[in-house]
């Protein structure tokens, strides 16, 4: 498929609305539809949160309230309309009422619910449909949706922080942070695009972590997951009197795909490791990390606790440097599992 330099714009600007819904939205996917006429953007429209209206649908209301007719626009949405009744009605019939005359559509929905259907519903009613326009971009941007769709269990995520000589902990202080403000912010921001996160029960006795999203506005909160084989977490500890929801589970580290799989199975689609290195070791062994962010800290521990995680360990765990960022004061090498 030849696509114009007006279609690729136009899609593009669909894939940025739909971050609008970004740590919003899961267990669905990000979304965005944009309603053109004329070479001209008359509505756009994006999966907001859940439970909200679907972004075709938000489109079409966009349209109306800005006293634009949708009838014979073309539809550029980055996802294939739903055909089902869920928590919205269905798309296709939204667009069919709206007398949207032409679909361009980035990705296939593998939902269960959905699959090809949506396509052939438009086809079948006369809708002119197109398919493919920035595919992989679309796929990037819901990555974690299609991999929950395809293997159930949900993609891992890693956040590590290490001072000069990759040392996690300042043993001569008691546990505090040693990062910027503006990684701290960084690392929630990060929290609210995952649905889980995940430490070891070691972490829990030695930071007593809220492990929560307080730096960025978050409607709700990722569910907490303590890995805790021997019943050691502490009653007292926040994790668990925050009123927030922690699962404590005495899982050992030998069944981490079928822990995977359980957390998959409650529609976490996107798990954060955050600690400690043993835990991540874990992982990483396991050959189950797909995206790690190594922050690197311009401090020096006294007594240092050697992470024993480095570039070199991580890239033999099956992942590469994709690109190095920057969050506060740190650079962030962020690492990322080839496909
Ligand atoms: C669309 N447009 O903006 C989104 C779609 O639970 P529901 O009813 O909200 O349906 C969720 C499913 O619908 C989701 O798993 C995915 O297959 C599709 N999401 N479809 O036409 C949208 N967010
Ligand atoms: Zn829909």
């Amino acid at each position: 498929m030849e696509w114009s330099e007006s279609d690729v714009q136009f899609m593009t600007r669909a894939l940025e609305v739909a971050e609008t819904g970004r740590g919003r939205v899961s267990p669905n996917p990000l979304v965005g539809c944009i309603l053109v006429k004329d070479d001209k953007i008359i509505a756009e429209g994006w999966h907001d949160h859940l439970g909200g209206l679907h972004a075709e649908q938000m489109a079409i209301h966009d349209a109306e309230q800005k006293g634009h007719s949708p009838n014979g626009s073309t539809a550029y949405i980055t996802l294939e309309p739903c055909n089902h009744f869920g928590r919205t009605p269905p798309c296709t019939q939204a667009l069919m009422w709206a007398g949207v005359k032409k679909a361009i559509i980035a990705h296939y929905d593998p939902n269960p619910t959905v699959r090809g259907q949506g396509i052939q519903v438009l086809k079948d009613a006369g809708v002119e449909v197109e398919t493919g326009l920035l595919e992989a971009e679309a796929a990037h941007q819901m990555r974690e949706f299609l991999h929950w769709c395809e293997h159930r269990k949900p993609i891992v995520t890693v956040k590590l922080a290490v001072d000069k000589n990759g040392s996690v902990d300042d043993r001569s202080q008691s546990a505090g942070r040693f990062t910027s403000e503006g990684c701290l912010d960084a690392v929630h921001q990060l929290r609210k695009e995952c649905d889980g996160i995940l430490v070891g029960v070691e972490t829990i006795i030695r930071d007593n972590p809220s492990l929560n999203i307080r730096r960025v506005p978050a409607e709700r909160q990722p569910l907490r997951v303590v890995i805790d084989p021997n019943g050691r977490i502490p009653q007292d500890s926040k994790v668990l009197n925050d009123g927030e929801e922690t699962i404590v589970l005495s899982d050992d580290f030998s069944n981490l795909p079928a822990l995977l799989n359980r957390l998959g199975d409650m529609e976490i689609q996107r798990l954060m490791v955050e600690g400690g290195p043993v835990t991540i070791k874990h992982f990483l062994n396991a050959g189950l990390v797909d995206e790690f962010y190594l922050v690197q800290a311009d401090v020096e521990h006294q007594t240092p606790y050697p992470s024993g995680i480095d570039a070199q360990i991580i890239t033999a765990a099956g992942l590469s440097l994709n690109q190095t960022i920057t969050w506060g004061d740190e650079s962030v090498q962020l690492f990322s599992r080839i496909a």
